[in-house]
């Protein structure tokens, strides 16, 4: 078992039904950020995603292309590894709910409830939707213009009466509010947790566990007639990840309970509710948070398929590049909050904060050192006042940074390292190094010392966010591969003058927009 620190954080699994879109790669993104952040910071991480391949919409999916459900799935899931690879996750494990690890696990817990007197049979007749996967009372349901009923999301729902296997949810009302005022960050961000608690509040009722009307699922132990509801199913993937059932295996006792599952608001109440509840009657531990992110939308309107205006990340990245669009992204919307793509607010990003603030800044520094430092770190003399204000805030901006992560702040991580990037700016106009070079070379030789340092801790922390073009700033500065973690920040790392540097090379190009094609005739 490991001795550091442990993280382990969590995507949704994606429904194989679609293709990955931009809301796919953002949730992923943001745990890619956020166990990047916390590996540098020394953490033994474990970051996870999948996809989530059983029950009706995807078996519907399937028969629609006539394909065999398993070859469908096959197919899909493809794809969102190959998203992983574009969007360079950093994922220690990829689980596919159709693997035979997971079959064990999903009936272990079944096992496991039904053990404990948490599940009962008998037969459900009610709403529901094949869209949400989920069970809805007439009360939930909005009646269109047509006549047709629909759930809150806006998806259709049908009438079904089967047998079923339900778990006694309505009995965990009150341990459900007791859990959640002992651990008041369970669900973030709190206005969030404050919905979460008055839908708990307004009582629950017993939830329907099993499907007899199709087959794609995994198999109720002791009774084949019923396969598993798909969301019981899809939740346990990940305890599966750990070594579930193993309760005693290294894994399982070095990551569960994991510490974040992130979600987006659409599927918390899976993750807030139902999924404490079965892991309590079970008698697993709950997870430490659910953190449950806003909605995107494409230049004001609402993605979907139908709409035709699916953002695909890949093109995305392939127009913008890898590093801009994960900047944009994490930095455009306070997280958490809802926020809209438009390709105007995607160059502003680029070729403001990107290419005017911080690559040009690395790249006069950079100019600099290599025309009047013979291409070495210079030796820098006694700091004046205005240096120690630059490396003051910059070895402040660690400890700044991770209470941020704490909470899953990303936007403001950005905001904060961009405040110093600010000053960074400032300072270099002011101290305007270039005059310095002929009337006092000394004092050049240390406003660009502190410069290049500054510029180390700003590439250290913009790592998780933008990899690669951190790396090639760090390249740059002549920072070794394994000086470029966390515990480097500071004077522990301080660059060494005298190593020789590379020729700069600009790290963010400015976007431009392609001409306008000359008019034909
Ligand atoms: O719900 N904006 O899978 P799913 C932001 N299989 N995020 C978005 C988004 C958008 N427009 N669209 C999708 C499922 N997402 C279940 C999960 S977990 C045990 C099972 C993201 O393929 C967001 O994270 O429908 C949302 O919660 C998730 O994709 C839904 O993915």
């Amino acid at each position: 078992m490991s001795t550091r620190k442990t993280y382990y954080i969590t995507t949704p699994i994606y429904y194989v039904n679609d293709v990955p879109h931009i809301g796919h790669a953002y949730t992923s993104l943001a745990c890619d950020v956020l166990a990047r952040f916390r590996r540098l910071d020394g953490y033994d991480v474990h970051f996870l995603t999948g996809t989530d391949e059983h029950g009706q919409k995807v078996a519907k999916s399937a028969a629609a292309t006539g394909m065999e459900p398993q070859a469908f799935c096959d197919k899909v899931s493809r794809n969102f590894r190959d998203l992983s690879a574009t969007m360079m996750y950093s994922n220690d494990d990829f689980i596919r709910t159709t693997e035979e690890r997971h079959a064990r696990a999903s009936q272990a817990i079944w096992n496991a409830l039904s053990r404990n007197g948490e599940l009962y049979l008998g037969s459900y007749s009610g709403w529901y939707s094949v869209r949400d996967e989920a069970f809805y009372v007439e009360s939930e349901l909005v009646v269109g213009p047509d006549g047709t009923r629909r759930a809150a999301s806006g998806a259709e729902v049908e009438w079904v009466e089967e047998p079923s296997y339900f778990f006694r949810l309505s009995a965990w009302r009150d341990r459900l509010l007791d859990f959640y005022a002992r651990h008041p960050d369970f669900i973030l961000p709190e206005s969030r947790r404050n919905e979460v608690i008055s839908f708990v509040r307004g009582g629950l009722l017993d939830l329907s566990v099993s499907r007899t009307s199709f087959r794609w699922g995994v198999p109720v132990p002791g009774d084949e007639a019923h396969v598993m509801y798909v969301w019981l199913d899809a939740l346990t993937n990940y305890i599966t990840a750990v070594g579930y059932p193993d309760a005693a295996s290294p894994q399982f006792r070095t990551y569960w309970p994991a510490d974040l599952h992130m979600v987006g608001k659409d599927i918390l109440r899976f993750h807030a509710v139902y999924w404490p509840a079965f892991l309590m009657a079970a008698g697993v531990d709950p997870p430490k948070r659910v953190f449950a992110h806003g909605w995107w939308t494409n230049e004001g309107q609402k993605i979907s398929k139908s709409l035709g205006n699916i953002i695909d990340p890949v093109s995305l990245v392939a127009t913008y590049g890898l590093d801009p669009v994960r900047y944009f992204l994490m930095r455009e919307v306070p997280f958490g909050n809802d926020g809209d793509f438009s390709h105007r607010a995607m160059v502003l990003r680029l070729n403001g904060d990107l290419a005017n603030d911080y690559g040009n800044l690395v790249q006069r520094v950079l100019s600099l050192v290599q025309r009047h430092c013979e291409a070495r770190v210079p030796e820098p003399a006694t700091r004046a006042r205005a240096d120690e204000a630059l490396l003051g805030d910059a070895h402040g901006l660690l400890a700044a940074c991770r209470d941020m992560i704490d909470v899953q702040s990303l936007h403001a991580v950005l905001i904060r390292l961009w405040a110093a990037i600010g000053q960074a700016n400032r300072y270099i106009d002011e101290q305007a190094p270039w005059a310095l070079r002929t009337s006092d070379p000394a004092r050049m030789r240390t406003v660009l010392y502190a410069l290049l340092e500054a510029i180390r801790h700003y590439a250290i922390l913009t790592q998780p966010f933008m990899p690669v073009s951190s790396g090639r700033i760090l390249d740059q500065l002549g920072v070794a591969d394994a000086a470029r973690s966390f515990a480097m920040l500071g004077p522990a790392g301080a660059l060494v003058p005298g190593t020789a540097l590379p020729p700069p090379r600009a790290v963010f190009p400015r976007f431009v927009e392609a001409a306008a094609q000359p008019a034909a005739g």
